[in-house]
Parts: C-alpha cells; sequence; structure tokens
C-alpha cells in the first residue's frame, strides 16, 4: 500500500537525520519519536489548512493552566484512522505496535479532572469543527511520579521531555516578553496539533515555555556578572519548570502567581497581536474571540486585558470595559473553600503593581455599580474583590465575564442557591450550568476496541463515535442473553489484561473471576477512599470471624496521588497499603479478597482500568465533589456506580435508573440539617465500626512511627483547629455504604441480571459525552460556529 510506503520512507529519514541509525537499529523509545515524527509530517499541512478555513471567524480560546493530555499516538492515530495501517506496518517490520505505544511518557501537565477535562474538551471541539484552542504552560516537569516503598508514596520528578517530544512545534519567532516588577521573561510558544475525529479540523493546542530574555555574552562579564547572567537565566526558566502538585488547593506562592501571569499575559498579547495585524483596531475583539478561563488559575487575564486595552492601546476604560466582560467567561471547578484562590495584596504588589492598581479600579467600579442597583452599603464587603489584605480571585471572575457556569447540575444549584448566591442576586442572566463530559474516542474506541467493535457491530454504523446518544439504541438487547453473554465476555477480556499488567508492573497475582472493584482518582479527605478502607478491613474482619461469609470474591482497587505536603491524604496511602498486606498475606482470606493499590496512577493508566471495572467507586461527601468525570468513563465502560448523590452521580443515575446503580448515604439536604453530631459516640453504636476505625491507634498498623494514623483518628473523633469532628461524615456513611456493598454483592450473584446492569448503564451514557458539554459551551456562551 502505497501511504504505508510513504510513511517509512519518512520513518527512515527521520531515524537518519534525527539518531544516525536505520530503523532497524533504533531501540522502541526512539522508533516511536520517528514514527510520530513522520506523522506531523503529514499532519502539518492538514493542520495549516484547517487554520485557514476559521479566518475571520469568531474562535474560542481555553486558558488552562493545566492540559492533561496522557498519550499522543494512539488518540491521534485513531482520529486520523489510520491505526491499523501503521499496526500493520509496524508488524511488517516485525515490531510491535504495543511497544511503541508503550514508549510515549505522558504529558501529564495536569492534577485531575480539571486538567484532564481541558483535554477531553479539546477533542471533542476539533471532532465538532469548532475553533477551539488552548493556551497554558509548557511544564519542564509534569506532575510527579509516585512510587511505593515500604507503603508511603514516594515523589519523583517527570522529566517527560527528556527522550524528545515529537508533537510539538517551537515557535520561536512568535515569541512575546511578559513584563513582571522584577524583570521581563520570554515566553516562547509551542504548539501541538489536535486532530479531531476524521480529521477534518486540527486546532491548536499552544503552550509557553519560559526563556531568558537575552542570551548572554558570557565573554564580556567577569566572574560576578557572570554569576548573576546564570542566576537571571535560572530564574526565568524556572517560571515553566514544574507543575504544581496540590488538586483543589490554593497555595499562594510567588512562582505560582508568576505562572499564571506568564502564560496569561503571553496568550493575549498573543491574540491582541494578531487581531491588530488584521483588523487595525481592537474594538471589535469580542465578537472574535471567547476566552474561558478554567477556574480561576487564569483570572488575571481580566485585569491583564484592561490593562492591554487602555494602557497600549489607549481605549476609554467603560469601552475596554465593555470589550473584557464579553469576551471572557468564568468556569466555576470545586465549592472547596480551601481550593477558592485568594492572593495576598502584598505578593500582587510587589511582582504586579500595575495589575494591582487595576484591579483596585475594578473594584471601586463594581462598588459603584453594586450601589447604583440598590445594594445596601452595610452589604459591600460581601462582594469586595479586595478584602482583608487579599483579592478574591472568584469574585473578579464572576464581575468581569459574561458568564459563570458549575461543572454539573447540583453543582451549579449549590453555587446559585448558596455559595455564590448574592452575586446570582445581582446577575442572574450570568449563570449557568454546563455539566461535565468525557471524549468516547479515548475513554472508549481507544481504551476498549473490543467493546467498541460489538458495539458498531450490533448497531451496524459507528455512528456513535461523533454522536453518543446512539448507543440509546443497545438498548433494545437488554435482555438478550447472547448479546449479554458477548458482553460479559469482553468484560473478562479487559479484566484479563489488566490483571496482566498489574502483575508486570506492580509485580501483584490477581483473580480475574473476582469482582474488580476500582476507586481511582486523586487522594482527598472529601473523596473518601477512607470510607472504602474501612469498609474493607470490616469485611475483613467479618471473614475472619465466620470464614463461610457469604461472599463473591473481590479484588479493591485503588490508584491515586496525594498532593506532596497533604499530609493526611499521605497517611490514607500508607494506611490502605498497611490494609492490603494484612489482607493479602492471610492465607486464610485468599481467594476471598485482596487489595491493590496501583503506584503512579496517570491517563494511560487510567485507560487499562476503567474498561476492566466491575464497580465504578463514586463516594465522595455529598455536595463536595463539583461532578467528577471519572464516574462517566466508568459507566462508558459498562460498570455501575456505587455512589453518594453528589456531582454528575445524580445525573448518571438520572440516566440509568437507580434500580442499576447503588447509591448510599447523607444527601446534601441531610447534612445540612444534621445537628450535633458526635462521632466519637456515634462510632460505637455501629457494628464493626469501633474496631476498625481504633485500628489507627491500637497498634494493629505500623505508621513508622510518623504519627500519620493517630492525626487521622483524630481528625475523625477530636477534630482539629480547622474543623470539626468527621466533617467529611466518613463515619456516619459507614453504614449505608456498607449496606450498599452488600446490594452490590447480591446483584452480582445473578449473572444476567448484573451484565444487564452493566448494559443499562453504557446504553444510557450518551449524556456525558464531552460532545454535549462542548456543543453547549459553543451555542450559549462562546457562540462561535462550526467550520
Ligand atoms: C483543581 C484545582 C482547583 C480547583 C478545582 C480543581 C479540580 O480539578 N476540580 C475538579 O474539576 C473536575 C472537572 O470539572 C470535576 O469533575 C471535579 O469534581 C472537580 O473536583
Amino acid at each position: 500500500m502505497k501511504n504505508k510506503e510513504v510513511l517509512l520512507e519518512r520513518m527512515e529519514r527521520y531515524a537518519l537525520t534525527t539518531f544516525g541509525k536505520r530503523v532497524d537499529d533504533l531501540n522502541n523509545n526512539e522508533k516511536y519519536v520517528v514514527l510520530a515524527k513522520a506523522l506531523m509530517e503529514e499532519i502539518v499541512p492538514q493542520w495549516l489548512k484547517s487554520q485557514e478555513k476559521f479566518a475571520g471567524k469568531k474562535q474560542a480560546y481555553y486558558l488552562s493552566a493545566e492540559f492533561l493530555m496522557g498519550r499522543a499516538l494512539t488518540n491521534n492515530l485513531i482520529n486520523m484512522q489510520r491505526k491499523k495501517e501503521v499496526e500493520e506496518l509496524l508488524a511488517e517490520l516485525g515490531v510491535d505496535y504495543n511497544q511503541i505505544e508503550d514508549a510515549e511518557e505522558d504529558a501529564a501537565l495536569g492534577n485531575g479532572g480539571l486538567g484532564r477535562l481541558a483535554a477531553c474538551f479539546l477533542d471533542s471541539a476539533a471532532t465538532l469543527d469548532y475553533p477551539l484552542h488552548g493556551y497554558g504552560i509548557r511544564y519542564q516537569y509534569g506532575i510527579f511520579k509516585q512510587k511505593f516503598i515500604d507503603g508511603f508514596q514516594v515523589e519523583e520528578g517527570d522529566n517527560w521531555l527528556e527522550y524528545g517530544e515529537p508533537w510539538s512545534i517551537r515557535k520561536g519567532l512568535e515569541s512575546v516578553i511578559v513584563s513582571f516588577a522584577d524583570g521581563d521573561v520570554k515566553a516562547v510558544p509551542y504548539d501541538t496539533p489536535v486532530i479531531g475525529y476524521g480529521q477534518k479540523t486540527i486546532n491548536t493546542l499552544r503552550l509557553w515555555q519560559a526563556e531568558a530574555v537575552k542570551e548572554f555574552d558570557f565573554q564580556a562579564f567577569n566572574e560576578q556578572e557572570y554569576d548573576l547572567a546564570v542566576k537571571a537565566k535560572n530564574d526565568a526558566e524556572n517560571i515553566s519548570k514544574v507543575l504544581y502538585p496540590n488538586d483543589s488547593t490554593d497555595e499562594g506562592k510567588l512562582l505560582r502567581l508568576k505562572q499564571q501571569y506568564f502564560f496569561v499575559s503571553a496568550s493575549l498579547q498573543d491574540l491582541v497581536r494578531k487581531h491588530k495585524a488584521k483588523y487595525n483596531t481592537l474594538e471589535n475583539f469580542h465578537k472574535l474571540h471567547a476566552i474561558q478561563l478554567n477556574d480561576t488559575h487564569p483570572a488575571v487575564a481580566i485585569p491583564e486585558m484592561m490593562r492591554i486595552l487602555t494602557k497600549v492601546e489607549g481605549l476609554e476604560w467603560s469601552k475596554a470595559w465593555e470589550i473584557v466582560v464579553n469576551t471572557f467567561a468564568y468556569t466555576n471547578h470545586t465549592l472547596l473553600a480551601e481550593a477558592l484562590e485568594q492572593w495576598s495584596i502584598k505578593l500582587y504588589k510587589k511582582l504586579l503593581p500595575e495589575i494591582y492598581t487595576i484591579i483596585e479600579k475594578i473594584d471601586g467600579q463594581l462598588k459603584k455599580e453594586l450601589l447604583a442597583k440598590g445594594v445596601e452599603a452595610k452589604e459591600l464587603d460581601k462582594y469586595a474583590i479586595i478584602h482583608n489584605g487579599n483579592i478574591k480571585m472568584a469574585w473578579l471572575s464572576i464581575y468581569g465575564t459574561k458568564s459563570t457556569n458549575g461543572v454539573a447540575q447540583l453543582h451549579t444549584n449549590l453555587l446559585i442557591n448558596q455559595e455564590l448566591n448574592h452575586w446570582y442576586k445581582i446577575y442572574p442572566e450570568r449563570f449557568n450550568n454546563k455539566t461535565n463530559g468525557i471524549t468516547q474516542r479515548r475513554w472508549l474506541l481507544q481504551s476498549n476496541p473490543e467493546l467498541s467493535n460489538f458495539i458498531t457491530e450490533l448497531l451496524g454504523s459507528d455512528a456513535w463515535i461523533t454522536n453518543l446518544t446512539e448507543l440509546k439504541k443497545l438498548e433494545k438487547f437488554a435482555d438478550d442473553q447472547s448479546v449479554l453473554q458477548r458482553f460479559m465476555e469482553i468484560k473478562k477480556m479487559k479484566k484479563e489484561q489488566l490483571a496482566a499488567y498489574i502483575k508486570r508492573v506492580e509485580g501483584i497475582d490477581i483473580d480475574t473471576n473476582s469482582i474488580f472493584d476500582i476507586q481511582i482518582k486523586r487522594l482527598h479527605e472529601y473523596k473518601r477512599q477512607l470510607l472504602k478502607a474501612f469498609y474493607i478491613l470490616d469485611l475483613y474482619y467479618r471473614l475472619k470471624e465466620n470464614p463461610d461469609l457469604d461472599i463473591i470474591p473481590r479484588t479493591f482497587i485503588f490508584g491515586a496521588k496525594a498532593a506532596p505536603g497533604y499530609f493526611r491524604a499521605k497517611g490514607i496511602i500508607k494506611f490502605i497499603n498497611e490494609i492490603a498486606k494484612l489482607v493479602n498475606n492471610d492465607k486464610e482470606i485468599s481467594g476471598k479478597i485482596k487489595v491493590v493499590f496501583v503506584q503512579n496512577y496517570r491517563v494511560s493508566y487510567a485507560e487499562k482500568l476503567f474498561p476492566a471495572a466491575d464497580v465504578s467507586e463514586q463516594i465522595s461527601t455529598a455536595g463536595k465533589e463539583a461532578s467528577g468525570t471519572g464516574n462517566m468513563k466508568f459507566m462508558l465502560n459498562g460498570a455501575p456506580t456505587i455512589g453518594t448523590y453528589d456531582g454528575a452521580n445524580v445525573e448518571i443515575v438520572e440516566e440509568a435508573g437507580e434500580e442499576n446503580n447503588f447509591i448510599f448515604g447523607l444527601r446534601v439536604e441531610d447534612i445540612a440539617a444534621l445537628k450535633d453530631y458526635n462521632p466519637k459516640e456515634e462510632y460505637k453504636k455501629i457494628k464493626g465500626l469501633q474496631r476498625v476505625v481504633d485500628s489507627l491507634v491500637d497498634g494493629t498498623f505500623d505508621d513508622g512511627k510518623t504519627g500519620m494514623f493517630k492525626e487521622l483518628h483524630d481528625a475523625l473523633l477530636i477534630g482539629a483547629s480547622w474543623h470539626k469532628p468527621d466533617h467529611y461524615y466518613v463515619i456516619k456513611d459507614f453504614e449505608s455504604y456498607r449496606e450498599a456493598q452488600q446490594r452490590v454483592n447480591d446483584a452480582y450473584k445473578d449473572r444476567l441480571g448484573w451484565a444487564r446492569k452493566c448494559w443499562i448503564n453504557l446504553a444510557n451514557s450518551g449524556k456525558f459525552s464531552s460532545d454535549r458539554t462542548i456543543d453547549q459551551y459553543a451555542k450559549e456562551i462562546w457562540e462561535i460556529e462550526k467550520a
């Protein structure tokens, strides 16, 4: 086939010019690089064409401190519809595609949900032919790599660029200067193509790398100045050196603020420069640009744009404000107080004095506007952007944009009725919901080709790949035994593949006949990995007491990174690993339950885990998980949810039926109505609970004298200076969770009945495609059109 010959010829060329070898002599990593380079030669001309078709049209931009892209090779081949051909070509060369795929490092430039959502959005927009481009930071180090040593999390740097990164192109000539009070920094763009399925549209992810403004003439310096020159270079490069590894906590560090302003200023300068070159005015800027702020991390865009419009371009303040408000929109991704960004005035004044003055002016204007709208003077503090020595980025984001959205209906309702209610009263028209979604290209087509083929076969069409609501047509097979049988065989196959992988990378054997019960997400108290841990330990003790306890064998799988400074989260990891050690080494328990905490959970690991799951654990404290997106990935691969009424779980159950899922626990209203909750008393009343909670402190487990377990125990029963005891209701929800787990066990006994539940979940997952979400953003917020 001609295409194959061309590709091979290109690979040979890159092998020679990049590595000085022939393709046959390259190692897997090098083979991966030359294959990607060869593909880029085909992609780039189409990319250029795609850009041309949007010229003169309104386009949208997603400003985000995080893009958790994962691997690109397979995803690109699938979207180019060339995977099969490349697999064959490699096979002809005696090369196993899977090994080449595995040689690619994840582009892990994000922490969790917010960063992965950005990646799914880019895929969906390109597939739907919407012009949506990403702007972010090209971190040299992504999220740390995680290992367990003696059950403790240990972090290692993620030097993902070390062996080359073939998908991006450095556009040195489009560099811009970003100015801080302590000096200028050069922002160099690296562009990566985002290929839509079918390759009609290729959008751009532009990530900025920080570099020193001048390459120093080292000869001209004496020794001391040489040191200074090196320091200046290092200081500049440090800005894009590493991703902050906190998920949903705000750290308030100077370098983090530098990162935010760095990529925001560079992105806006980039857009303004291109716009001016074409139109020679900025008055119509908002008619051609829609800019989405991914949480408040890029909120400094609001004063920065005001600076550019008024101080650089000389527009009137009020005209500029109108342009700004009509350009930007803001997405809120959490209600957790500790995640709501507030920057100290001191830091802002020190680093960005001009921006600070503009924020003061915005705040002054807000006050006037509020008074004019009839807000009483004594109420003004509630809205103040600058308050108590801090700048509240969420307030700035609501006031400076035309749209504020939550990411699931429940979350948006909480914003409107509680957290942001005072703002809602002033600007009701600005508030809206955009329930999150996931791309079925990566999370089904790519990660579960076996199930994908079966779906296509049954439907007689692969239209679901770009229109996920097509899956609804699968419902008519819900009582077809032979269909359910095949479906179960596929699940079994995915479990075997995962088991083989776990054996290879973790060295642990797991039983593929057991129920795979999986919780994968960042480690956080509100996500309640601890609840599952207590449940497992209680089950273990019950099994010890009663070896005949009627249970289906289960493998409890966890995957989670804890922020390096989050002591309690690390304590929970160690606790689960201790439970795993106890349970897995007990011969009496062998064959009944097993616990596996996989190391270094990341996008490429997730692709193996979701398809193999029998049970999806979504057990956050009601009202705390804004949406969740992992819940959708499980559903799409046909796993029922055991979960609380929280985030998008509510909508999942709405679509697939409560009878096909396992809902438990307090609801938001129940928690609000709780009075005089005393976990120390309550935990004694629930059979078996005290024993597992106290295992933290009674010598059952060893935390290596770190004090971690005692601290966890205290958090549950005594509380801490900043919170009441058990503020995430682990103890309160324990019994209800245990009862729901019993329902899971009982339901699983009826294998066909179980398969039917899985099938109904799959068939009703159409709503959760990020294609639907993006279409809503495009129509309801951005007002952009397809090519
Ligand atoms: C991260 C940092 C700061 C604020 C929020 C986050 C974050 O990742 N939030 C998560 O966003 C996801 C995408 O909207 C949601 O699905 C998760 O529920 C939410 O925790």
